[in-house]
């Protein structure tokens, strides 16, 4: 007989053992290794004057800085990607005019769409701003400023570089094909094929019919070829079905 403390020793050792289990199976998954974006073009909502102009937040160079003209904000600079992509976070050399809050901004094809709001951002410094949800793939973010860090010229706002963190979006499942090759996805084909298999069909159903009648008497001769007529409707419907279903595969 297993006692009470046999019973929870043995319990704890099951459930060490489903834990196991599951962290051995969590542990291959593969997980998403973010890379850093390659960034395509750039621009700005305004510059201060030549040699601050917007197109030099996406040089690659820490030593070029865009300011924003002397306007009160909103200011915002908008980075295209190179290709589609799954956005995780941004980071921003921020330079001597950072936007202290805003938020960071997804195209997904017609719109933008706010995924991180962000404060406390500050002058000369290097800050990673991690969006809320990484999951629809785009082709450019908008770095959206809605208030100045400068204290003395709290109106300008600017940034020597972005970067752009993330992952390639996954591959789109591979195409399910019918299998039944040239022949088999040409209608033209397929309708002779489906008719000749029922009226072979139901050449079977009409010879057991008859085999019915001849071996149970009148009673049963009638509800054989109930059944035999019933077949042929069966048959029939089935051939559309069948064809309609077929004509509806995509080709590869
Ligand atoms: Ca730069």
């Amino acid at each position: 007989m297993e006692t009470t403390r046999q019973k929870v020793a043995s319990g704890i050792g099951i459930g060490l053992l489903v834990a196991l289990f599951l962290g051995s199976f969590i542990a291959i998954l593969p997980t998403a290794q973010a890379i850093y974006i390659p960034k395509a073009s750039c621009y700005t909502d305004s510059f201060l004057a030549p040699g601050f102009e917007g197109t030099l937040v996406c040089d690659n160079d820490i030593s070029t800085q865009w300011i924003s003209a002397s306007i009160t904000y909103p200011h915002y600079a908008i980075l295209n990607l190179t290709g589609t992509w799954i956005v995780h976070n941004v980071s921003i050399d921020s330079g001597n005019y950072a936007a202290a809050t805003g938020h960071i901004d997804i195209w997904n094809g017609a719109s933008w769409v706010a995924y991180k709001n962000f404060t406390g951002g500050t002058i000369n410094t290097n800050q990673t701003f991690v969006l809320d949800t990484p999951s629809i793939p785009t082709t450019a973010i908008r770095f959206y400023g809605l208030t100045g860090a400068n204290l003395v010229s709290p109106e300008l706002m600017g940034a020597e570089e972005f970067w752009i963190q993330g992952e390639l979006p996954p591959l789109p499942p591979p195409v399910e094909c019918f299998g039944l090759g040239s022949v088999g996805l040409a209608i033209s084909t397929i309708l002779p094929i489906l008719i000749g298999v029922g009226i072979l069909l139901a050449f079977v159903g009409f010879f057991l019919s008859v085999q019915g009648k001849s071996g149970r008497g009148a009673k049963t001769s009638r509800m054989s070829m109930s059944s035999f007529v019933t077949g042929i409707i069966g048959i029939v419907v089935f051939v559309f079905i069948v064809t309609a279903l077929v004509v509806l595969i995509p080709a590869c």
